[in-house]
């Protein structure tokens, strides 16, 4: 095949020699300036990818959480999950190939994929409000045009919008109207349904706060508001009109730093949330009148959501098999309160919204969150099929009724991916619909104290972990470190894995006080520092 203009246009994004990037958790990211090449590199695996699956692929220009100076590409495969896992090697080698080496990488793909170049292709194409966002997208549609494929343009969204559109063009529009109008229409039209069955229709009287990360949530909440009036008042704060996107505030700082953004009116006891970078993450939290504050991140979400269905699922007679997946960094108390005394089967993935995903596929109902607020519900055809019937068949009208809640849910959550805007909505309708204050849901059951510190080291990838993520095997010694300091605290666990977002090692450690899981991060740090080769200062005690 003839990949002439392919290079030729390549050569107008050409990759610093000697560069190279891994495929991370969500695709690639890094500085802003590292990554024309690699967005034009994806454009060209989009159009593979289209052509091997025979349907549209989505295109991301985000780097979420990370800074502003930073940006990212996260690939859409036709259903709107994330990139199947075995084409990463191919996106890792596009991405590394030195120019006089992409014609070989490109047919050799093609080759093993068995791409009939003359196949149809279409690309869609999204970004966040990054300032690099811009000619980064532009750069993905110069290798989206290069191979004569295509595609559309839908400018600023948030990740789950792409993803969902995705999915609707795909299913022909049966999962919705693929655009970002169709997207608010479905969301509004089942969150409305579902609150209006509130007895005490309660969101009407209720005013939620949100910080926007100055991203493009906060856009798109803009957007959407008038669709969601009178039943739910929102109060956006860090709209992006003069903060920097992430800084200081949005989903990762709340959790990570354990503290409100700043640029939020915080009201003791109302009910605050903040969204990521690029909307896919959302946690809560609120100041009590005594000024502490306390943080329901996506454990407390996946235990509400996954007790309301539950619950419904018993008022309609339905034997679905649910379970909730989560990773390592969930709460020691949150996967206890599940097993014990929710009696919901929990599963530990690894850390990327990819791994959580496929897990919650084998089940009727799969719920799935990262601590970090990253998560939706999936459900089987079955479930959704059996739930739907019985909106009609159901034996009383109690369970009639039940099975509408349960439709409207189906309709409300984003089943492509974790969506902040879609969450939020089904937490609203919950916390309607059984009257629960922000207070009350909090007390469901009890966070172990924990704390999330960084290591930076010369090369993250010294570092390889096994179990979900909570044991290394890599480098030797570290390990047996851990193990012997955990022995030192009560109730204690604590492990480290390389970032696949950022260029740091992440350490995660609870404890029966904050003090103890504070000193034990420390020293996990101090641990990682000395055996996995930390570079710069040494860790320094919290407090
Ligand atoms: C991405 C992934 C998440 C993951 C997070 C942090 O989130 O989609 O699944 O939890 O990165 O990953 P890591 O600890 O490997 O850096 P986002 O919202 O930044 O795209």
């Amino acid at each position: 095949m003839h990949l002439e203009s392919v290079l030729r246009s390549s050569a107008r994004h050409a990759k610093p020699a000697g560069l190279t990037l891994q495929y991370g958790t969500a695709g690639f990211r890094t500085k802003a300036e590292h990554l024309d090449h690699v967005m034009h590199r994806m454009g060209l695996l989009a159009v593979l990818r289209s052509k091997k699956t025979k349907f549209i692929i989505g295109v991301m220009v985000t780097a979420s959480h990370n800074p502003e100076e930073d940006n990212g590409v996260k690939l859409v495969d036709p259903m709107g999950e994330m990139l199947v896992q075995e084409w990463e090697i191919y996106a890792t080698n596009l991405a590394n190939a030195e120019e006089h080496e992409l014609q070989t990488v490109l047919t050799n793909i093609i080759k093993q994929e068995a791409i009939n170049m003359q196949d149809e292709s279409s690309v869609a194409i999204g970004r966040d409000t990054r300032p690099s966002s811009e000619s980064l997208s532009l750069a993905v549609i110069d290798g989206v045009t290069a191979l004569e494929s295509k595609y559309q343009d839908y400018g600023l969204v948030t990740t789950p919008q792409l993803h969902y559109i995705v999915c609707c063009r795909n299913t022909d529009g049966r999962y919705g109207e693929p655009s970002v109008e169709g997207y608010y229409q479905k969301l509004s039209k089942a969150f409305n349904d579902l609150v209006k069955q509130s007895p005490e229709c309660q969101a009407e009287k209720e005013c939620l706060s949100i910080d926007g990360a100055n991203g493009i949530g906060s856009l798109k909440i803009k957007e959407m508001e008038r669709y969601l009036q009178p039943r739910l008042s929102l109060q956006l704060f860090n709209d992006g009109s003069n903060g920097r996107l992430n800084y200081m505030c949005g989903a990762d700082y709340v959790k990570v730093q354990q503290k409100p953004p700043e640029g939020i009116d915080m009201k003791p006891n109302e009910r605050c949330c903040s969204f990521d970078g690029d909307a896919d993450r959302i946690v809560y939290y609120y100041k009590d009148s005594g000024d502490g504050f306390h943080l329901l991140d996506g454990d407390k979400i996946a235990t509400l959501i996954s007790t309301f269905i539950k619950e419904l699922l018993v008022k309609v007679g339905l034997e679905l098999n649910m379970a909730v997946v989560q990773t390592a960094y969930a709460n020691g108390s949150s996967t206890r309160y599940l097993e014990e005394v929710m009696k919901v089967p929990v599963y530990c993935a690894k850390t990327g919204v990819k791994h959580l995903h496929h897990k919650a596929q084998e089940f009727d109902i799969g719920v799935y969150f990262e601590a970090n607020g990253h998560g939706t519900v999936l459900f089987s055809k079955t479930a959704e099929e059996q739930i739907r019937q019985l909106t009609k068949t159901g034996a009383s009208e109690e369970s009639r009724k039940a099975a509408q809640m349960l439709e409207n849910v189906i309709n409300l959550i984003n089943q492509t991916v974790g969506d902040a805007i879609s969450d939020m909505l089904v937490i609203e309708a919950i916390l309607s619909l059984k009257g629960l204050t922000i207070q009350k849901w909090n007390e469901i059951y009890t966070d172990l104290p924990n704390r999330q510190l960084k290591v930076t080291v010369a090369d993250r990838k010294v570092i390889d972990t096994t179990d979900a993520e909570r044991r290394t095997v890599k480098p030797p010694g570290l390990q047996e470190k851990i193990d012997d300091l955990v022995k030192k605290y009560n109730m204690s666990r604590a492990f480290v894995r390389p970032s696949g977002t950022e260029d740091v090692v992440r350490v995660y450690a609870e404890a029966d006080t904050q003090e103890n899981a504070d000193a034990l991060a420390h020293e996990v740090c101090l641990a990682v520092y000395h055996l996995a080769g930390g570079v710069g200062d040494q860790p320094k005690p919290l407090r």
